[in-house]
């Protein structure tokens, strides 16, 4: 006997439960992970029209598109909305939530309810970010960082925006818990610890910084606007506060929170490089060690944000020292990214390539960290493009491209239905030139001094500039080639079978979409996930 829900596919109305309240009071993991899916596109079209107005006000020196104070908006909100509401939930939120029961046998996450409130939470959060824009005083001008004395006096609607960042932080610290308890708890009895899929190590290393972490940026921005409020002077000197304090309560959140947004993009690597070598992972326990290990000595590092702010040669040492230690098991990983390439059969399909390009990119931002790391070179480029070309480099080649290659990756298993691969590798090219295009110039501008969160510039770094804005549409072209290599999919049938790419975890078991129950047996695991003996395409 079976229930219909062990056949209709998650997509389709279950029977006698059907429209929009059946998505938005879902306790189903996978519809929870597609509408965080479509919300976190959204923001993150959002995010991409204000970063490309932007880049149109800089094409050229003096006032082009917008004025002073309206840049100052569009960067806070630019950033506000791509950190908090784009990166962070990105890849946890929508394909942790689907694929993690799935990667490990289990019926649904540990807490269902308290997962779509989560969600609930995160809407709540986006549209009171998006409110702040309209009401109050204005659009918050003090840059994603609202740091202190300005964010304090501004007139401009911080209170709403920290508010917003504020609940934003507890859907995420759920979603950690949730994640947490669902891998220790609900594992299918033959999924020992070493058998774990490396995006669900990922994931669990993610969720521990997500429970941990996030709770002092609640803290912080609750004191800001109390601050605003009740003026009681915990960072103001005039009253025996200190605007240090605000720094490193900030950064303390912050700097993890950047393997918040890196960690799952490299589990998502480690899922394709495999499966398209059709070869076993190499170092698979370096691999999970090493997330764990990037997410505690991640939380050591915070004070490399403030080597310019004012703190003892000692402590600038140290904080140095720890952030190179960092980079160890991030290169850990890149070797064994590369040395499972080494020898493999390779099917160059768009997910790969999109792996490829996370390689490159995020190689590229993660070695212009460590010049931001050493102290001494960091006081020559601290506050410059150098800085904003190095952190688009690792959360937008980073972060951006691993879910482009999670969405190129599972988009069939999601949908049942496979995009034009041809369309997709175009726009990889499009995508990879546009970006270094739009991001290198920053690099050099940046060395010669051009200050970021500026509207206006010096002559000297037209050409640089100009490039750069050029760049940012060729960017954006490739973006609508690949949703659009995405989306015309939807006319045609569902007739992808459970294992297009002959990938060995065990969502690819099941039938594609899978139904809306699954696993209500817990499954046999007899192999580890990456082998693939045995284990065929299945289009
Ligand atoms: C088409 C894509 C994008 C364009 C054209 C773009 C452009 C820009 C520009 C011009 C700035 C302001 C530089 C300054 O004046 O200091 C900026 C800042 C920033 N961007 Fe982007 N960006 C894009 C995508 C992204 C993505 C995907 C992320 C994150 C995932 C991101 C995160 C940020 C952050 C955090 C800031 C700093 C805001 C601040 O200074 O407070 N951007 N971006
Ligand atoms: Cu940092």
């Amino acid at each position: 006997m079976h229930s219909p829900g062990e056949t209709v596919p998650f997509l389709d109305p279950y029977p006698g439960r059907s429209g929009i309240l059946s998505w938005i009071f879902s306790t189903d993991h996978k519809r929870i992970g597609m509408l965080y899916l479509w919300c976190i596109l959204t923001m993150f079209a959002v995010g991409v029209v204000l970063g490309v107005l932007m880049r149109l006000e800089l094409i050229a020196p003096g006032r082009d598109i917008m004025d002073a104070q309206t840049y100052n908006a569009m960067f806070t909100l630019h950033g506000v909305v791509m950190i908090f509401l784009f990166v962070i939930p990105g890849i946890p939120a929508a394909f942790g939530n689907i694929l993690l029961p799935l990667q490990i046998g289990a019926e649904d996450v540990s807490f269902p309810r308290l997962n779509i409130f989560s969600w609930w939470l995160y809407l709540t959060g986006a549209c009171l970010a998006v409110t702040s824009l309209f009401t109050g005083g204005g659009p918050p001008d003090t840059g994603w960082t609202f740091y202190v004395p300005f964010s304090e006096r501004t007139t401009t609607n911080v209170s709403l925006a920290v508010v917003a960042v504020f609940i934003l932080g507890f859907s995420s610290i759920l979603t950690g818990l949730n994640f947490i308890t669902t891998i220790h708890r609900l594992r299918a009895p033959q999924m020992s610890w070493g058998k774990l899929p490396l995006f669900t190590w990922s994931l669990y290393a993610t969720a521990w910084i997500q429970l941990l972490a996030t709770p002092v940026l609640g803290i912080t921005v609750a004191l800001v606007f109390i601050e605003r409020w009740l003026g009681i002077g915990l960072f103001d000197p005039s009253k025996g506060g200190d605007p240090l304090l605000y720094q490193h309560l900030f950064w303390i959140y912050s700097h993890p929170a950047v393997y918040i947004m890196i960690v799952p993009a490299m589990g998502v690597v480690s899922e394709i490089i495999p499966a398209f070598a059709r070869k076993s992972i190499f170092g698979y326990k370096a691999i999970a060690i090493s997330s764990l290990a990037i997410a505690f000595a991640g939380s050591l590092v915070w004070a490399h944000h403030m080597f310019t702010s004012g703190m003892s040669d000692t402590a600038v040492m140290v904080f140095s020292f720890l952030t190179f230690v960092v980079a160890i098991p991030s290169a850990i990983k890149v070797f064994n990214w590369v040395a499972t390439l080494y020898k493999g059969s390779i099917y160059l399909e768009p997910p790969l390539m999109f792996a490829l390009g996370f390689i490159f990119l995020f190689s590229a931002g993660g070695l212009t960290g460590l010049v931001l790391g050493s102290a001494g070179t960091d006081i020559h480029v601290h506050d410059t493009y150098f800085v904003v070309a190095h952190f688009h480099y690792v959360i937008f080649g980073g972060t951006g491209f691993g879910l482009f290659a999670a969405m190129l990756f599972w988009f069939p298993k999601f949908f049942g239905r496979m995009y034009d691969r041809r369309m997709a590798n175009v726009s990889w090219y499009l995508l990879i030139g546009g970006f270094n295009m739009l991001y290198f110039p920053m690099f050099v501008i940046g060395l010669q001094g051009m200050p970021r969160r500026y509207y206006d510039y010096l002559p000297m770094y037209q050409t640089g500039q100009m490039v750069s804005t050029i760049g940012s549409w060729v960017l954006v072209a490739g973006l609508i080639v690949l949703f659009y290599s995405l989306s015309k999919c939807f006319y045609g049938p569902r007739t992808v079978g459970n294992n297009p790419w002959g990938a060995a975890t065990l969502e690819w078991t099941l039938p594609s979409p899978p139904p809306h129950l699954t696993f209500l047996d817990p499954p046999d695991v007899p192999r580890g996930p990456y082998s693939y003996e045995g284990v065929n395409r299945d289009e």
